[in-house]
């Protein structure tokens, strides 16, 4: 303990402490949300947290309280908090934090430990682990607060490494000696910093933007994807406007759908292949040339090189596949409205060839697919049970959707029309299944619209336990797990003819609304679309917790959904 945190029995009145110090720390930033699991060393900061008007929602396992945090970070632009224990809560967090870093969400994973002096030791201490360690290569930022004084500081300096520049996870270790270290009140308060902007502007340089409008201004077929740095971003209204004002058709990656509704004349989305084969000139805003868009090169981009121009915060992000002729780096709001002004009243939108092209292939793509969607096959097939959360989602464009899954997710990605930004919550970059409660009950929170989770039935499984907690806090959810027994497909059997089923299949018509009436809930058992679709809209008329289980034809699904060419093949034939 430093001086400072020294105090004399005669102050107890004025003395605050680590607890305390803390939850002020969080609350002077306006942080105030907690998701976790209670336990040594921090249950009680948990309660007092509760009693000093932080809402603390209490998991049942701590992924999914990280993963929460991740999406509340992604929704509001302020890190989402995760309170885990030492040791094995911590490790059960670290995925949630890696998933938030990779996915550039800001979130702190905020984890009490054991004493430094018996982990150092290795001296077996109760949840003996050197979590910092641990923590610091999946994270942007990891810190260890050993005095009360410096709590203040820590956490200022948690939420500027999770908001400024490329968002992301951050590490913070409070050993459980810290929470109970005394302070005098005043001191204490001092100590504290309310972070002022914590994600400062990164104005682009205007030669930069210039270089940008040159090359889009002379493309005969250019292209606009934007990514869920973008939706991220939060400048939704200069983005529509940029892409109405350019001309320039859009393709947007999975989670910045809805950012300009999907039905948009502009939208490039039904004409995802051809888009991408035909382009000449491609604009990134806030989309990583990554796996998502096989890597800026192959035979899905076409045979025709490309000009790539990307607005990213990240400047090392530039290069990192294809070269990018026109990098804009600088933060997306403000170089949206760089370009916006930059632009100019004699900008020309691309030829009429190329945006009429792509037009008529998205309206062919849409005419074609319409009637299968439309279909009331029993058991239903994807389409037929997408077609009804297509319709209901146009119904509600305010609802949330959550998607995991293989087959589930990329069937109702390409299905689903979004209309409003940041209404697609889904498995990111890394395509993580266990997402799907956490991300479902932190929108619910962090928003208050309702939730609609739809998931594969080996995806719910991931997470399946948390609608014990969407009952318990009365949340706006309703989880349908798409039923087809198994991963991909139900039908596989075991190669050896051994007892043991094959390794992707499940129990036969598992009841999963079973689980949900466990725990007061709604549980539907729905066989065709009417009745999926009636249970749907029962469940956001009355916003009670509901889970359908849609029963799926176990044979309509395919390996890894649509990305089963990243399988690797054996050469060895049996
Ligand atoms: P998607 O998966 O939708 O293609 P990615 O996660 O690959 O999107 O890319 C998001 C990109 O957005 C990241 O490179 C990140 O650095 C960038 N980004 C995030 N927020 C901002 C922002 N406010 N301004 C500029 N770039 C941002
Ligand atoms: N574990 C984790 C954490 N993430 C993963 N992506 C996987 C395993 C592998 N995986 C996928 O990529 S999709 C999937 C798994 C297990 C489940 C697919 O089955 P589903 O969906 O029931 O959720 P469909 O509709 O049957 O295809
Ligand atoms: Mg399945």
């Amino acid at each position: 303990m430093s001086n400072n945190a020294e105090t004399n029995e005669a102050d107890t009145g004025d003395l605050t402490d680590g607890f305390h110090l803390l939850i002020d720390a969080l609350k002077l930033n306006d942080l105030n949300t907690i998701y976790g699991v209670p336990g040594i060393p921090i249950t009680d900061f948990g309660r007092m947290a509760q009693a000093e008007g932080i809402r603390v929602i209490s998991f049942r396992h701590e992924q999914h309280a990280g993963n929460a945090a991740t999406i509340a970070g992604f929704l509001t632009q302020k890190p989402g908090i995760c309170l885990t224990v030492s040791a094995p809560g911590f490790l059960n967090g670290l995925t949630a934090l890696a998933n938030a870093t990779t996915n550039c969400f800001p979130m702190i994973l905020i984890s009490g430990s054991s004493e430094r002096e018996i982990v150092d030791l290795q001296q077996g201490d109760y949840e003996e682990m050197d979590q910092l360690a641990i923590a610091k290569p999946l994270c942007k930022a990891a810190f260890r607060v050993l005095h009360a004084e410096d709590i203040g500081i820590a956490v200022a300096r948690a939420i500027r490494a999770a908001c400024s520049g490329r968002p992301g996870g951050v590490y913070l270790d409070l050993p459980a000696k810290l929470f109970g270290q005394t302070m005098n009140v005043e001191d204490g308060a001092k100590s504290l910093i309310k972070v002022a902007d914590p994600a400062p502007c990164q104005i682009p340089a205007p030669e930069a933007v210039a270089r940008a409008l040159e090359i889009l201004g002379n493309a005969k077929r250019p292209l606009i994807i934007l990514g869920k740095g973008a939706a991220y971003a939060q400048a939704d209204d200069d983005i529509r406007k940029f892409v109405e004002q350019s001309g320039i058709p859009y393709l947007p990656m999975s989670m910045a759908k809805g950012l300009l509704p999907d039905d948009h004349v502009l939208s490039a989305g039904a004409a995802r292949s051809l888009a991408l084969k035909e382009a000449d000139v491609v604009m990134l805003i806030g989309a990583r040339l990554n796996w998502l868009l096989s890597h800026g090169k192959g035979k899905s981009w076409g045979v025709e090189p490309k000009k790539f121009i990307q607005i990213d915060i990240e400047p090392k992000e530039m290069d990192s596949n294809v070269e990018i002729t026109a990098p804009i780096v600088g933060d997306i709001a403000s170089s949206v409205a760089a370009l916006l002004a930059q632009m100019g009243d004699d900008w020309s939108t691309p030829p009429a060839e190329w945006t009429g092209a792509i037009r008529t292939k998205v309206e062919t793509n849409i005419e074609r697919m319409a009637p299968k969607l439309r279909n009331n096959n029993v058991p239903m097939d994807y389409h037929g049970a997408l077609g009804v959360i297509k319709s209901i989602i146009k119904e509600r464009p305010d609802a949330i959707l959550v998607n995991e899954g293989a087959n589930t997710l990329d069937f109702a990605r390409s299905i689903v029309d979004m209309y409003q930004p940041r209404k697609r919550l889904d498995v990111g970059t890394w395509g993580v299944m266990g997402i799907g409660m956490g991300f479902a009950i932190a929108a619910a929170i962090e928003t208050g619209k309702p939730v609609l989770a739809v998931e594969g039935d080996s995806a719910f499984g991931f997470s399946g336990m948390e609608i014990e907690t969407i009952c318990r806090y009365n949340l706006p959810i309703c989880v349908v797990v798409f039923n087809n027994n198994g991963i991909y497909r139900g039908t596989d059997t075991n190669p050896s003819g051994g007892d043991d089923v094959a390794t992707t299949v499940f129990v036969k018509d598992a009841r999963y609304d079973q689980m949900m009436e466990a725990f007061g809930g709604v549980g539907v058992y729905a066989t065709s679309p009417d009745e999926l679709s009636q249970a749907i809209k029962e469940a956001f008329a009355s916003g009670k917790p509901t889970l359908v289980n849609a029963v799926i034809d176990e044979n309509a699904g395919t390996e890894s959904g649509r990305i089963g060419n990243l399988n690797p093949q054996s050469v060895v034939k049996k």
